[in-house]
């Protein structure tokens, strides 16, 4: 279990890494190592919704989840921040198990600099209590802003500072700026519950932070946690973070058996669906089960998309948004097999094919590689202007059927051997021989696209495979 959760950890720190001096020895030397997620709890799953729960249960202590950007276990590429933003989203609320003790407790968002972690050293601090929003002005007073937030509801917060003032807004709602008391660069960011003097009757739920380095204009994401990749009981005590007091992370994300991760889905269910990731994430950030080539996340992207989506609200969008004046000039999705190489098996999902997305076709493969490498081609199935083809004994393509843009086509492609069907929304074509230019295959693969054109997308919905 540690090396799943260890694998997660790199997975997901990978995607954000690039350039950063990130310690990888520390995490070889030890199976338990800074790396390594897990701070208690159950093992992380697929497709979890998770969120992290803050409270102040014990008198003496205060509940506390804090970044310290300098920290290489941060996994943040820099050391401090001058100038950026925050975005969270934050519900306070009541916490029945503690009541009784203090139920006008704040909930906080703090910054402080490198100069330390006391009041005399804040960039900026909120806190939410008892129905209204308060600051931390430069002389340490809580002062009330008159604005006002309702318990029990999500907030969608965001937090701005410049090098001497902050400001932040709660929903449609602006506060600020504000005078900062330190301009010293942030380097520790805290989201906390209570005090050290009483037990909180509240409980701060929070999911979704970003933590970005510079002005929005330049949007550097920095730091970034869904709390969806731990287990569900995690304390968080052996994670990325700073410091973690009366934290759990709870949510959906419960280990039933089985040996994909915990997730088994009941007969007629998808593998993935990719409706309970966040809008927007990477698809390997939303579920490290995924491999990407060539997605630098710029021109060519992969992601959870609610454009269209043949089941729930999202699907997977893949973008090759790359010419041949790069090298990456088309990304690809790839997830392997659990159990490696099949002889006989079948993998299903939907595509949709938005007119304004086709520029070139677009893939489904099965092979011995995770990239779509031709040397492993098993066979492949493609979407070219009008027609779905596949690729035969020869490895050149074959017309299967006609399909129209801008609707879902279902496609499942089975195998015995060398034998192959394909069945389109609901029907089976004549079985052909595999190009099987490697073996039987050992993953998938989806992509879109070619190295000399840019512009295609392509969704992808209702991912399915008993070999996943
Ligand atoms: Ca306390
Ligand atoms: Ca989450
Ligand atoms: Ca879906
Ligand atoms: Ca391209």
């Amino acid at each position: 279990m540690k090396i799943t959760k260890t694998a997660i950890a790199v997975a997901i720190s990978s995607a954000f890494l690039f350039g950063c001096d990130f310690d990888v020895g520390s995490e070889n030397n030890s199976t338990d190592g800074g790396g390594d997620n897990g701070g208690g709890g159950l093992p992380p799953v697929e497709n979890a919704q998770n969120y992290v729960q803050i409270q102040d249960s014990s008198v003496a202590d205060t509940g506390i989840l804090r970044i310290k950007t300098s920290e290489s276990k941060s996994e943040t590429v820099v050391d401090n921040i001058p100038v950026g933003f925050l975005t969270v989203d934050l519900t306070y609320q009541d916490n029945t198990a503690i009541n009784g003790e203090n139920a006008a407790a704040n909930a906080y968002i703090q910054l402080h600099t490198t100069a330390g972690s006391s009041n005399a050293h804040l960039r900026g601090e909120i806190a939410l209590g008892e129905g209204n929003v308060k600051y931390r002005d430069n002389s340490s007073s809580l002062v009330e802003t008159g604005g006002t937030y309702t318990p029990g509801e999500e907030l969608k917060v965001k937090v701005s500072w410049t090098e001497d003032e902050f400001s932040f807004s709660i929903g449609d709602d602006t506060y600020g700026p504000y005078a900062a008391t330190s301009s010293d660069p942030v380097e520790l960011i805290s989201l906390k519950v209570g005090d050290s003097k009483t037990k909180a009757d509240l409980e701060l739920i929070a999911d979704n932070l970003k933590i970005y380095s510079g002005t929005e204009a330049e949007n550097e994401l920095i730091f970034e946690d869904d709390f969806d990749n731990y287990g569900v009981g995690d304390e968080l005590t052996n994670s990325r973070y700073n410091r973690a007091i009366d934290v759990m992370v709870l949510g959906n994300g419960e280990d039933n058996g089985g040996d994909n991760g915990g997730i088994t889905p009941p007969p007629g269910d998808v593998t993935d669906n990719f409706d309970s990731y966040t809008v927007g994430t990477q698809i390997d950030v939303a579920s490290p089960v995924y491999q990407l080539k060539n997605v630098d996340g710029v021109l060519n992207t992969a992601v959870i998309s609610d454009d269209f989506a043949k089941s729930g609200t999202n699907s997977l969008r893949i973008e090759d948004g790359a010419d041949s004046s790069t090298n990456n000039n088309k990304g690809i999705v790839g997830r392997d097999f659990a159990a490696g190489a099949a002889n006989s098996g079948s993998v299903s999902t939907s595509v949709y094919i938005p007119t304004d997305g086709y520029v070139k076709a677009s893939y489904i493969f099965l092979g011995t590689n995770n990239d779509s490498s031709s040397s492993g081609r098993f066979t492949e199935v493609v979407f070219t202007s009008s027609e779905i083809k596949y690729r035969d004994i020869s490895g050149n393509q074959q017309s299967l059927a006609s399909y129209s843009k801008d609707t879902w086509v279902d496609v499942t492609i089975t195998w015995a051997g060398d034998d192959v069907t394909v069945n389109i929304d609901g029907n089976d074509y004549p079985t052909f021989k595999a190009e099987n230019a490697g073996g039987s295959p050992t993953a998938m693969a989806l992509y879109n696209g070619d190295n000399g054109s840019k512009g295609t997308y392509t969704y992808f919905d209702d991912l399915h495979s008993d070999l996943f």
